[in-house]
């Protein structure tokens, strides 16, 4: 009897615990919520701390936003906060589930304006990322001379936007790795991969390098033609570096090709420094985009010159 008891009262005094710390938790949770996102006499600058959400120290797009920072005067004071894309990714999912400010760098192809349909570009009156990107194949010189083949196949390759999306969209939304999902794409497109191939020849087990960089959209790209390369009896390896490393390998010699150059403004700086030591193979997508971006939600912002100074 008395056992039982002592039984419900620990059982009792558990419960109200469990209410009390419950009640405690939510009410924090709302407090905080208020402080953050609705003292009207903040502006955007100083609610995202002067900071634009950025994304790996050696890509393109962090290099031009330095350069954005530098050129619009209402950015004095900014900074990017350089992590990763999936870093990226995870404080912008954070901010639109709250509908707190965020500023962020975007590109296309790629799935972020898709899953988040709220996304919008900021204009950019002074043109510092450019209007249309294209992605460019790039050989090292002498490739065409020691391995025609290859060259030719990888001068040849050319698909559309939608095409790389599609890989990426599907090996987001599945989980299955890029390099699976591409192959695949080869498997189900023989009449563009026969455009690429037309005239190749094929060999035995000669070694073709491509150096990349280690975005979804580089290793869709990069796997696809890896895949016909193979078809061809190539044995393909890719290599995934940073932006400034993949031009100094191709320029150097130590890899035979990339097809990754985002141009005329994302790789600007560094196609310029090794300009004179690769052979350009000219566009393999057009159509690419990169910018800062906003959600929706933010109304009164549409320009990079709607961001406060600090
Ligand atoms: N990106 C995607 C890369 C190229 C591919 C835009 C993030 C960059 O160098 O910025």
């Amino acid at each position: 009897m008395l056992e039982n008891w002592k039984n419900q009262i620990i059982w009792i005094t558990g419960m109200l615990l469990v209410l009390f710390l419950a009640a405690c938790g939510s009410g924090s949770d709302s407090e905080e919520n208020a402080e953050e996102s609705s003292d009207s006499s903040m502006n955007i600058g100083e609610e995202v701390d002067y900071t634009i959400t950025g994304i790996e120290p050696g890509a393109g797009i962090t290099v031009t936003t330095e350069k954005a920072i530098e050129e619009y005067e209402n950015l004095n004071g900014w900074e990017v906060e350089q992590s990763s894309t999936a870093a990226m990714v995870t404080e912008l999912e954070k901010a639109m589930n709250n509908e707190e400010p965020i500023v962020v760098t975007g590109w296309n192809p790629h799935w972020m304006f898709t899953k988040f349909d709220n996304l919008k570009y900021l204009e950019d009156p002074q043109g510092v990322y450019g209007e249309v990107e294209q992605i460019k194949s790039l050989a090292r010189t002498g490739l065409e001379e020691e391995k025609p083949n290859a060259y030719k196949l990888i001068d040849q390759f050319n698909w559309s936007v939608e095409d790389m999306e599609g890989i990426m969209y599907e090996s987001s939304d599945t989980g299955e790795d890029i390099a699976a999902v591409a192959k695949q794409w080869v498997e189900d497109n023989p009449d563009k991969v026969a455009e690429w191939t037309d005239g190749v020849e094929d060999v035995d087990g000669v070694a073709v390098e491509l150096v990349s960089t280690p975005w979804d959209s580089e290793r869709a790209s990069a796997n696809v033609v890896a895949e016909a390369l193979e078809q061809k009896g190539f044995n393909v390896t890719i290599t995934p570096v940073d932006v400034a490393v993949m031009f100094e390998a191709i320029a150097n010699g130590d890899g035979d090709a990339t097809l990754a150059a985002w141009m005329p403004q994302t790789h600007a700086d560094f196609y310029e420094s090794f300009v004179d030591d690769f052979v350009d193979l000219g566009e393999n997508l057009d159509g690419a985009k990169i910018g800062l971006a906003v959600p929706e939600y933010m109304e009164d912002i549409n320009s990079i010159e709607d961001l406060e100074a600090k």
